[in-house]
């Protein structure tokens, strides 16, 4: 699938300090130690009600993430998927008597648009579920040749010889679990919430995830010669798109702290009992939930900001850039207008400051803006950083030439801001 346009990314001087970043399944920060190319896989939308403040927060961290370790000299090869089918937006298109696939093209549009405004780096692979159906369906009929998987009658008079639903029998996956260490009642307490069946009647586990949902009236199917009519699980979608574009273990999966459990997890266990290889990911790296009006920003709760709405009323896309920067992508935060405001004002001061001829010597707070990101991504300490910069400069002045236009780069560079008017 196409992306978007690449915003353009000045050299900064020197080099980059090694990325470290908080992995979920160590709960520990540690050296992310990729070889020369780093791969990265970064679960992306399903297109409808995008692109929201949370969807907007999670792709600027992990753009963030591709900056860094481009500038400590690693080429990024970061995929991303589309999930252009599953039951959310199905029931979004019926709700809304429109055509599912209108409704896809039509976010994706948006999403591309907003992401292009954000200056957020495309994916080097950007795949959708309709264009890789093959990959898919491989992955699933992988696990069945693997003797992992047991097949459900759609209703029980049906033989399920005649095609059913497929599922993974999670006993057969010893690393289960090590994604997210939660106990089975914190992950029985989400799972229904989170995609899952776990009341469906003779699932051998509740927990057991789907890999393949046979032809039902009225839902879209593609054809397998082993499985029959269907369409694929969700969780299957990431580990096959994964595997065969990056190959296991990849360098980093990431997402928001939502799809630690059950989504990463199954993605994980999937893939170890297909490649045989564990784990999936040597990081996991999980965006902590935005929050609106007191509650996590969510489709299903309708409680959105988009960043298109706030693009319609004039705002600079780099001041709502700006508002994301200065969380912590660890620190769960609430949108609030005051948020802008101050962005808006950081970005005028940031704007006045490279303006200048001349202003104080940009080396220090190069490498205080390197040190800040490359410990665990700490960009309000980037921001704080080039802050003072900006402070000095407009207050007392300097006489280096360089620095005005040496800032501006370091900050498209690395921040995906560029502050010249
Ligand atoms: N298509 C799947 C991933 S394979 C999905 O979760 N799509 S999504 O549209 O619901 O979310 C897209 C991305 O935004 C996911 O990485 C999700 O974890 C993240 N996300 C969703 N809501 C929030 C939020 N309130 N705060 C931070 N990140 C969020
Ligand atoms: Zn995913």
């Amino acid at each position: 699938m196409k992306s978007w346009p690449s915003p353009s990314l000045p050299d900064v001087p020197g080099d980059g300090a090694p990325l470290h970043l908080h992995d979920t399944s160590r709960n520990a920060v540690a050296p992310v130690d990729a070889g020369p190319v780093a791969t990265m896989y970064v679960c992306g939308v399903t297109p409808y009600d995008t692109t929201h403040m949370g969807h907007a927060a999670t792709y600027v961290t992990f753009d963030l993430v591709g900056r860094v370790l481009r500038d400590a000299g690693h080429e990024v090869r970061y995929v991303q998927n589309v999930t252009d089918v599953d039951d959310p937006l199905f029931e979004r298109a019926a709700r809304d008597g429109v055509d599912w696939e209108e409704l896809a093209t039509e976010q994706i549009a948006l999403f591309h648009e907003d992401m292009t405004a954000l200056s957020v780096i495309p994916p080097t692979v950007y795949a959708g579920v309709v264009e890789s159906m093959p990959e898919i369906i491989e992955a699933v009929e992988g696990l069945v040749a693997r003797g992992v998987t047991y097949t459900l009658p759609v209703d029980a008079g049906t033989p399920a010889d005649e095609g059913g639903d497929v599922y993974l029998d999670l006993s057969t996956v010893p690393s289960f679990g090590s994604v997210s260490h939660w106990s089975r009642a914190e992950m029985m307490a989400v799972f229904a919430d989170r995609g899952g069946d776990p009341e469906r009647p003779a699932k051998r586990d509740a927990l057991d995830p789907l890999l393949w949902r046979a032809h039902r009236d009225g839902e879209p199917a593609w054809d397998s010669s082993v499985l029959g009519s269907g369409r694929p699980g969700w969780h299957i979608e990431c580990t096959a798109l994964a595997v065969e574009h990056l190959g296991v273990p990849f360098d980093i999966q990431g997402g928001g702290t939502d799809l630690t459990f059950p989504h990463h997890e199954m993605s994980q266990a999937q893939s170890d009992v297909l490649t045989g290889t564990s784990p999936f990911a040597r990081f996991f790296v999980h965006q902590a939930m935005v929050a609106f009006d007191g509650e996590k920003m969510s489709k299903s709760k309708g409680n959105l900001v988009r960043v298109s709405q706030l693009r319609d009323v004039g705002v600079d896309p780099r001041a709502i850039r700006l508002v994301l920067l200065g969380q912590h992508y660890r620190s769960e935060w609430e949108w609030t207008a005051d948020l802008l405001d101050a962005a808006e004002a950081r970005l005028d001061a940031w704007t006045r400051a490279v303006s200048l001829p001349s202003g104080p010597s940009a080396e220090s707070t190069i490498a205080s803006v390197r040190s800040a990101l490359a410990d665990d991504l700490d960009s309000p300490d980037a921001l704080a950083a080039i802050d003072r910069w900006v402070d000095h400069a407009l207050t007392r002045g300097g006489s280096d030439a360089h620095a005005p236009g040496a800032i501006a780069d370091l900050t498209s560079a690395l921040l995906g801001v560029d502050p010249r008017a």
